[in-house]
């Protein structure tokens, strides 16, 4: 299985776009393993997007994640869960994202691109542990229509 940590960012939860969003990603056949609403911290927010500190859009990023509530999910599927996710969410500039996609539908600029999704198995297990402690996560349920969307 691969967990893939999802932010619906405060742009999402101001504008009453958790529903349309979450709906999407059930919809797919995807496995909720966590949700909860939260506040970013100044500081989780450094630590998540550590790899962009310095660049002249860290500071507004740090802003923008930490100015509303957002909502965050762990979702879980079989190999290629993360790449389909991120093809669910489409290309980081919404003005360039293909209709379809979460911010091609949803979104027009970069700096308000509404979700977030990890992009790679390892960051999905690191950001997955930066947000969620252990006792807030269902790993193993069963889901009576598992038969139904894998073979
Ligand atoms: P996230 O991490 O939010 O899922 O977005 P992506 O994975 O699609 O894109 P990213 O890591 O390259 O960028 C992280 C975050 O920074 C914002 N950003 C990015 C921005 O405001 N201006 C920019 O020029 C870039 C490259 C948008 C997403």
């Amino acid at each position: 299985m691969e967990r893939a940590l999802i932010i619906l960012k405060p742009d999402a939860v101001q504008r009453g776009l958790v529903g349309p969003i979450l709906s999407r990603i059930e919809q797919r056949g995807l496995k909720l393993q966590g949700l909860k609403l939260m506040q970013v911290s100044e500081s989780l927010a450094r630590t998540h997007y550590g790899e962009h500190e310095g660049k002249p859009f860290f500071n507004g990023l740090v802003g923008y994640i930490t100015s509303a509530p957002v909502v965050v999910l762990v979702v879980a599927g079989k190999a290629g869960t993360i790449e389909m996710i991120r093809t669910m969410v489409g290309a980081t500039n919404p003005a360039k994202a293909a209709p379809g996609t979460i911010r091609g539908d949803f979104g027009i600029e970069i700096g308000r691109n509404l979700i977030h999704a990890s992009d790679s198995p390892e960051s999905g297990e690191r950001e997955v542990a930066i947000f969620f402690s252990p006792a807030e996560l269902i790993a193993d349920w069963g889901r009576v229509t598992d038969a139904w969307i894998y073979e």
